[in-house]
């Protein structure tokens, strides 16, 4: 009857420490949640506004998302530089391309392409556009440098990228630049 007694009790003992444990695990869910922002600015006076964001979920995809107004319709090219720079006025602070695999400019997804060839955003006749990417190409601040996006820029152009003009797309003056840092 006692031996009875002391199984039921482990077994309310075990249902709570499960209930626990998965309370813990949400917990850490939400402290792992890894981010990063480019705040942009406009460079060579274009008026340009806008904020790119950067989230790795803990499978190591990090989604971004571009939200860009302020410059005139049409494709713009959007890449990430190699330099988180933004300080000279036609944001050339920012350096070429980032190219941690030393490949040749071309298309996102496409070998040989550039880890900075995100590809154009599409302008409206507003002004404003919008582009959205998910890769496991990046993370936001791991240890792995061909990868590591944090410190980087991101930076728009005023023509389009045209994915095979060397070393960048013949993309033309640059229109904004953001620092990518993490939150
Ligand atoms: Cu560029
Ligand atoms: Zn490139």
């Amino acid at each position: 009857m006692l031996k009875h007694k002391t199984n039921l009790l482990l077994l309310a003992m075990g249902s709570f420490c499960m209930l626990f444990l998965n309370a813990c695990k949400d917990d850490d869910a939400k402290d792992t949640t890894i981010s990063a922002v480019a705040n942009m600015v406009a460079t060579n006076s274009s008026g340009l506004t806008g904020t790119v964001t950067f989230t790795e979920n803990s499978e190591g995809m990090v989604s971004m998302v571009a939200t860009i107004g302020g410059i005139s319709e049409g494709d713009h090219a959007i890449h990430i530089h190699e330099v988180g720079d933004c300080s000279a006025a036609d944001g050339t602070s920012a350096g070429g391309h980032w190219n941690p695999t030393g490949e040749d400019h071309g298309v996102w997804g496409i070998p040989p392409f550039h880890r900075g060839d995100i590809g154009n955003i599409v302008i409206d006749a507003n002004g404003n556009g919008t582009v959205s990417q998910m890769t496991d190409l990046w993370c936001i601040g791991c240890s792995d440098d061909t990868k590591n996006i944090v410190g980087k820029a991101l930076i728009i152009h005023e023509g389009p990228d045209d994915f095979s003009s060397q070393p960048s797309g013949a993309a033309g003056p640059r229109l904004g630049c953001g620092a990518i840092e993490r939150q």
